[in-house]
């Protein structure tokens, strides 16, 4: 999405599960993601967007604002991390899943949901979009999955900023082409 919102080309490359215990040897640290610029390997997702944040200016106005939108990003995915993205049987997936939505990342909404109150109209972090504002997005598209109605309740400026980022032209573009992905 960060290469979306930048307009720049990119080749987006999924491994299917049973490519992977041929590629795992290959990755630097052994998982994915990994980022491939001009052939150096760039793993782990936290260097990855900050590298992609300073390079296509996502990544706030200042350092205290870069800093911030680094806060953000970090509590946000700490609280994701606890989602049991691979587990097999699908009830109890789904069971996690909200137990893990209610227990810790609907807390981190209210307080982010608190941050937004007199900005609004701005984005997470100041007036500029920011990578912040896609985990947002991005967070907020799977939690309306499972709670529609509570999230909408709960959390309406998230929801309002939400909508914002996907209307954004090309990040709708993006959205409505990209890759169907199981999770
Ligand atoms: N801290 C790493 C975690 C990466 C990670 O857990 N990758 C998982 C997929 S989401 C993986 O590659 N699992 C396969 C394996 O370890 O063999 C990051 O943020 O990139």
């Amino acid at each position: 999405m960060m290469f979306a919102e930048a307009d720049v080309a990119f080749e987006d490359i999924r491994v299917e599960m049973k490519e992977w215990p041929n590629i795992k040897p290959q990755m630097p640290f052994g998982q994915l993601p990994v980022l491939y610029v001009e052939n150096i390997p760039i793993p782990q997702s936290g260097s990855i967007i900050r590298y992609l944040g300073r390079e296509f200016g996502l990544n706030g106005r200042s350092s205290l604002e870069t800093a911030q939108v680094d806060m953000v990003e970090r509590r946000i995915v700490c609280a994701m991390s606890k989602i049991p993205i691979f587990e097999k049987d699908k009830a109890k997936k789904i069971k996690k899943t909200k137990e893990v939505m209610l227990s810790d990342v609907f807390p981190v909404y209210e307080k982010l949901e608190e941050m937004q109150k007199g900005n609004e109209d701005g984005f997470i972090v100041g007036d500029e979009f920011t990578y912040a504002d896609l985990l947002v997005y991005n967070t907020m598209f799977f939690c309306k999955i499972l709670f529609p109605d509570y999230v909408e309740e709960k959390f309406p400026k998230l929801v309002k900023l939400a909508d914002k980022v996907s209307r954004r032209p090309r990040i709708a573009k993006w959205i409505e082409n990209r890759p169907k992905c199981p999770f």
